[in-house]
């Protein structure tokens, strides 16, 4: 009995699906930025893909966390409250306080080798 092509091309992409994307496979790592003094603690914060970035504002005033190219953007934060993203994709990522534009900060998303 013949399979039909379109179950054999089904099967086929099924099978590419569950191997999963080329690149390496998501990591749980965390890393944190506290905002203090009208600056954000880590100007430049390095992270591996699939790092959740966390911003805790730590000012008496509020302030948000607002990507320059819009990929991301907090609502205004006050005092104690936190903002989270998860950058899955190797990139510069530059953001900023649109409270406070002189506030700038960036995320390095390194790529992944292989073998590492
Ligand atoms: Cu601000």
């Amino acid at each position: 009995m013949r399979i039909p092509i379109t179950t054999m091309l089904v099967t086929t992409m099924t099978a590419l699906l569950l191997a999963g994307p080329v690149s390496a496979p998501a990591q749980m790592d965390t890393a944190r930025v506290e905002i203090q003094a009208h600056g954000f603690s880590a100007p430049i914060l390095t992270v591996k893909p699939g790092t959740t970035v966390t911003w805790t504002n730590r000012d008496d005033d509020a302030h948000t966390v607002t990507s320059v190219v819009n990929r991301f953007r907090s609502p205004g934060l006050d005092t104690g409250e936190t903002f989270s993203y998860t950058f899955t994709q190797p990139g510069t990522y530059e953001y900023f306080c649109s409270l406070h534009p002189l506030m700038t900060g960036t995320v390095v998303v390194t790529p992944v080798r292989s073998g590492s």
